[in-house]
């Protein structure tokens, strides 16, 4: 019988990938906490609701009683004005972590994401060592993230796995998704290892399937022995027979974060 802890806090529960690993989480727990501040719908079995602002810090206290670990996706997941960013993201994590420490909560498996680093040039290939390069408010909040749970493994000991998520969809949908795709079965393959290896301490995994060119090199997270199945290669054909190449001069197809390189600015109100 596989190995499963008795509570799993997921946030973010109600977004497209929340929706997508909500049936599958009940193999890792014995009870999932499913927590967004939108609506989550029917609950199953295995699941309690709990609609929290992450930006709200004694709902964040309230959701994290009794939780043995926490999936944390919840939060605002494209580029955008910085006070929703801001609050979401980044007092959101603070909450998070802040909570998770005075509860005793002793693992978090972070989304953060590609755009941390999406200022890198396309032909560039990454390992945890490169320079955080993020390419907008919503990039700087997830550098922020890790970060943040970097500071509370050091000085308190809360493990982490920082996974830089791709794209995370059923299929890939352009020329730069068939290097940052990440099937839903490789990423609840990769929760499980985030939730059950031993000693992961701070751990930063970038979170994309056997795609190839690849730009992400994970040699420095073998220890958590994620090994992803899935490849973007199905859906080539169907991406290069229907979606056009952008210019290669255009700063969407030089750099890592693809469109968003060229979102913003968005002056304060
Ligand atoms: P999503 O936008 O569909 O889901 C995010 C959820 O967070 C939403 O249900 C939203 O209501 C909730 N949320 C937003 N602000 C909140 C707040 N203040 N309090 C509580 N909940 C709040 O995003 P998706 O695609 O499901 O992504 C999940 C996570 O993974 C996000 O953190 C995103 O940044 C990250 N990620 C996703 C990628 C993907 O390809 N889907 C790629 C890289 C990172
Ligand atoms: C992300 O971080 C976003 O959350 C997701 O919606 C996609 O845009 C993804 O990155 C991507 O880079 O494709």
């Amino acid at each position: 019988m596989s190995q499963k802890i008795n509570r799993l806090l997921l946030t973010g529960a109600a977004g497209g990938l929340g929706k997508a690993l909500r049936p599958r989480l009940n193999q890792f727990a014995q009870i999932v906490r499913v927590s967004d501040v939108a609506d989550l719908g029917a609950t199953a079995a295995h699941e309690e609701a709990v609609r929290c602002d992450l930006g709200n810090y004694d709902a964040m206290l309230a959701l994290l009683d009794g939780v043995d670990a926490v999936v944390h996706l919840g939060g605002m997941s494209i580029d955008g004005p910085f006070e929703p960013i801001l609050n979401a993201n980044i007092r959101g994590a603070y909450n998070l972590y802040e909570g998770v420490r005075q509860k005793g909560v002793k693992r978090v498996v972070f989304a953060s994401s590609n755009h941390v680093v999406g200022f890198h040039k396309q032909t560039d290939r990454l390992d945890a060592t490169a320079p955080m390069r993020p390419d907008g408010n919503y990039g700087v909040s997830k550098a922020f993230g890790e970060l943040l749970s970097r500071f509370y493994y050091d000085r308190y000991g809360v493990e982490t796995v920082c996974m830089r998520i791709g794209s995370s969809f059923p299929k890939a949908l352009d020329h730069r998704m068939l290097s940052t795709w990440l099937s839903y079965d490789d990423l609840t393959e990769l929760i499980r290892c985030a939730i059950f290896t031993p000693n992961v301490g701070h751990t930063v995994v970038y979170a994309a399937s056997d795609n190839k060119p690849s730009w992400w090199d994970n040699r420095l997270a073998t220890h958590l022995g994620w090994t992803p199945k899935d490849s973007s290669d199905p859906f080539r054909a169907e991406v290069e027979a229907n979606v056009p190449r952008l210019p290669a001069d255009d700063p969407a197809a030089m750099y890592q974060g693809g469109q968003f390189v060229k979102f913003g600015p968005y002056p304060p109100a």
